[in-house]
């Protein structure tokens, strides 16, 4: 059974041209004009696009004391929704626990997954075990990415030592490094100075996670991948300090990506001196949102290339998990949800508001992010052979977001009330119709894990300082006597 998406424009990371799509077995067969297949959908006026990829969720993850609302099932088809059709998320050991024993978790777990979807693996402790589990996972496991987290102390931290060398295995077997960059030390006494103070309510969140936590820890995390030679993925990038470091890595030809989050692109710190609690605390998440100026950067670097890749860090909690933090800020899960508007929201915001291009909106959802995780063109393409996850996005299409149309299963929306302008006509998973014109025909368990080998070829740090430098004792003729 064929079907053919016709009438529409192909908009991909690099081209916008008219032509009908023709799907089979999941799979794109055949690009051109006046294709014929035995169904047809309808995109005129619409632009036919790779589904996005969200490479940054935490579905049902045990985290402060609770689980986070939105599962696998709910989580990807709210991501359908909004026209995401793959999702990346974090596999977590607990401390002494091995890889393998935590990716069978996440196995259990993902098997109710509406769409394609892969994982990374969190390095949360550190020790022989880890060392060569890393191998087993990169080798048999499908995944070549592995994050660290420098922030929760006590949690899910590690510290330099720890990074270092997990960042050194990594570039010997040609996995990519991921951070989570806020230095936890700093993080950890601030807050404590604060609640000392009477700063117990959530905007106390913001105070104790300054920009210059993240900026420091992203540069501290650059030079460490540097002198390891592995390339490193920065996750939400929010601020100008962490994207100072990106760019400056990247003009000196490291290879260093990074990820801000559509949160910290349309909502500022003013959410935090909202006076209603509630409203403060469902928008806490780490690193919090940042002032007008953060926000200009971010697009910036979006514009000129600096930063790569737009993801959600989808986390979500509902109002009575938040309300474990009253009296107490830094018991507040921290945590929000987007994966339903991510790509409504980068469209109006982004190529609406005459930011990005629809090429370049292709490129930081789907493409960019796509190559990092070495699952390009099966993922990110519209391309004869490339599987059949296809957005057809309606460019006139509005709605006004809120939580009661939403498919996440929480109470609230942390864009309530924007109104988008473009979102999906229809939503393709592997050739499968998931939404037609808001109507959602979501299958649970039909998302199959994306396995994504190491890429040997290309994730490799560019720095050459190790070369330059590398150690090599100097010989001498005149060795003086030892002791005086
Ligand atoms: N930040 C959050 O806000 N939630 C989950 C983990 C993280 O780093
Ligand atoms: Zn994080
Ligand atoms: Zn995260
Ligand atoms: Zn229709």
């Amino acid at each position: 059974m064929s079907t053919v998406i016709k009438n529409g424009t192909v908009v991909t990371a690099d081209l916008t041209y008219k032509a009908d799509v023709k799907v089979e077995d999941g799979t794109i067969i055949e690009i051109g004009l006046g294709l014929k297949g035995d169904k047809e959908l309808d995109a005129t006026g619409c632009y036919v696009m790779p589904g996005g990829i969200d490479p940054h969720t935490h579905l049902e993850m045990p985290f402060m004391g609770t689980y986070s609302s939105d599962d696998f099932e709910s989580g990807t088809r709210a991501a359908l929704a909004g026209g995401t059709t793959m999702v990346v998320d974090f596999a977590l050991p607990n401390p002494g626990e091995s890889l393998l024993d935590a990716l069978k978790r996440w196995d259990n777990k993902s098997t109710r997954a509406n769409c394609d979807y892969s994982f990374h693996m969190a390095v949360t402790w550190w020790g022989e075990q880890v060392f060569d589990d890393i191998k087993t996972v990169i080798e048999t496991r499908g995944i070549n990415t592995f994050k660290h987290f420098m922030a929760y102390k006590g949690a899910l931290m590690v510290n330099d030592d720890e990074l270092f060398a997990s960042f050194k295995r990594l570039a010997e077997l040609g996995g990519v490094a991921m951070v989570h960059a806020e230095n936890g030390d700093v993080v950890a006494e601030l807050q404590a100075k604060l609640m000392a103070e009477g700063n117990t309510g959530p905007e106390a969140h913001a105070y104790s996670r300054p920009p210059q936590v993240e900026g420091e820890a992203t540069n501290r995390a650059i030079m460490i991948a540097d002198m390891a030679g592995v390339p490193l993925y920065v996750v939400h990038t929010s601020c100008e300090d962490s994207h100072e470091a990106i760019r400056r890595a990247k003009m000196q030809g490291k290879r260093v990506w990074g990820e801000p989050l559509i949160q910290h692109l349309t909502l500022d710190e003013s959410e935090y001196f909202n006076t209603d609690w509630d409203h403060a605390a469902r928008r806490v998440m780490s690193p919090p949102f940042r002032n007008k100026q953060h926000q200009d950067s971010l697009w910036a670097g979006l514009q000129s290339g600096s930063l790569s890749v737009v993801a959600t860090d989808h986390c979500a909690f509902t109002t009575e998990q938040k309300r474990y933090g009253v009296g107490d800020f830094t018991k507040i899960p921290n945590g929000t949800g987007g994966l339903e508007d991510r790509m409504p929201m980068l469209w109006t915001y982004g190529v609406g508001m005459g930011r990005l291009t629809p090429n370049e909106f292709v490129a930081v959802t789907s493409t960019n992010i796509a190559k990092i995780l070495n699952c390009y063109p099966k993922k990110g393409a519209i391309l004869v052979g490339a599987d059949a996850d296809i957005v057809v996005w309606d460019p006139e299409k509005t709605k006004t977001i809120s939580a009661d149309s939403q498919q996440s299963s929480i109470d609230y929306n942390v864009f309530e009330g924007k109104d988008v302008k473009g979102l999906p006509r229809f939503t393709l998973t592997r050739g499968q119709i998931a939404v037609h014109d808001g109507e959602i025909r979501a299958q649970e368990g039909h998302g199959d894990f994306v396995s994504r080998e190491p890429n040997n070829q290309v994730n490799r740090a560019l720095s050459t300082w190790k070369e330059l430098t590398a150690p090599r004792p100097v010989e001498r003729s005149g060795i003086p006597a030892t002791g005086v």
